[in-house]
């Protein structure tokens, strides 16, 4: 580590407060451009922490920038991932306030709940599929704390992937007799197509990202635990929403998770 612990925690508060009163700050490597992954990490961390001793129960786990649409519009070459919070879910069908955001963004993902615990380095997609119950289409909303979402790896795993809200949907399916990879989703913008993506976008399947979550959780020393909900990551690139706006996140296979912004 690079980073002193009362560094990380201010950090953690910079982060924090941004999001808290939706006022965006410089990236934080634009400060501490020593900072390394395990920084990085720490900073997330330690904003989780933060979070849960204000009374905040953490909803699930997110992978991000796991598909070259999202790489490419991001300039990002990793995959990392984040935490969902109780406060940030939002009901299928439902009004979802821009107030308390920056500049909001949406993105169609597949989502997983788990029915057995992985424990990483060495899990494999075969592993994922074998232990999920059901998956599920889900829309995050990510609203990144930096200016004008620009941000590196190092700044963007601080401030949790960006994570702001999320809508699932409500029908569920187990994976049995679902190719994951060949799942279509287009995203409909106050009735007009706005991006489509295939399952495959997604390091392949979307089961594969999980399996990444997996090991870079095992890592550190920490499961994937049974009961887990678990964004897999943008199918297509995100796209902005404001006030006003209807989305709509039409899949094959797995039905639709609508939501107005106001
Ligand atoms: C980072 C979060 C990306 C995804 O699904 O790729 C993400 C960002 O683009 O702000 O959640
Ligand atoms: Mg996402």
């Amino acid at each position: 580590m690079a980073l002193e612990n009362d560094i990380v925690d201010e950090l953690a508060l910079r982060l924090d407060t941004a999001e808290l009163n939706a006022a965006p700050i410089a990236k934080i490597t634009d400060d501490y451009p020593e900072m390394d992954w395990h920084d990085a990490y720490a900073v997330q961390d330690a904003l989780r922490a933060r979070k849960e001793a204000a009374g905040v129960t953490i909803a699930g786990l997110k992978m991000g920038l796991t598909s070259y649409a999202k790489m490419k519009q991001m300039g990002v070459e990793d995959p990392v991932y984040g935490f969902l919070t109780d406060y940030g879910r939002v009901q299928e069908g439902g009004d979802m306030s821009c107030a308390r955001l920056i500049h909001p963004k949406v993105e169609a993902e597949i989502a997983f709940v788990l029915k057995q615990d992985l424990i990483g380095p060495g899990v494999r997609m075969e592993d994922v599929l074998a232990a999920t119950d059901h998956v599920l289409p889900a829309v995050e909303i990510i609203d990144s704390r930096y200016e004008n979402f620009r941000f590196d790896l190092k700044s963007v795993v601080a401030d949790n992937t960006s994570a702001a809200r999320f809508v699932a949907g409500t029908t569920t399916r187990p994976v049995e007799g679902l190719d994951l990879a060949a799942v279509t989703v287009e995203i409909v913008k106050n009735g007009e197509v706005v991006a489509s993506g295939t399952g495959d976008a997604v390091l392949g399947n979307s089961a594969e990202s999980v399996a990444m979550l997996a090991n870079l959780l095992g890592v550190r020393g920490i499961p994937l635990k049974a009961g887990t909900f678990i964004l897999a990551g943008a199918i297509t690139e995100a796209i902005a929403v404001a006030p006003g706006d209807h989305i709509e996140a039409r899949y094959s296979e797995l039905g639709a998770v609508t939501m107005r912004f106001t």
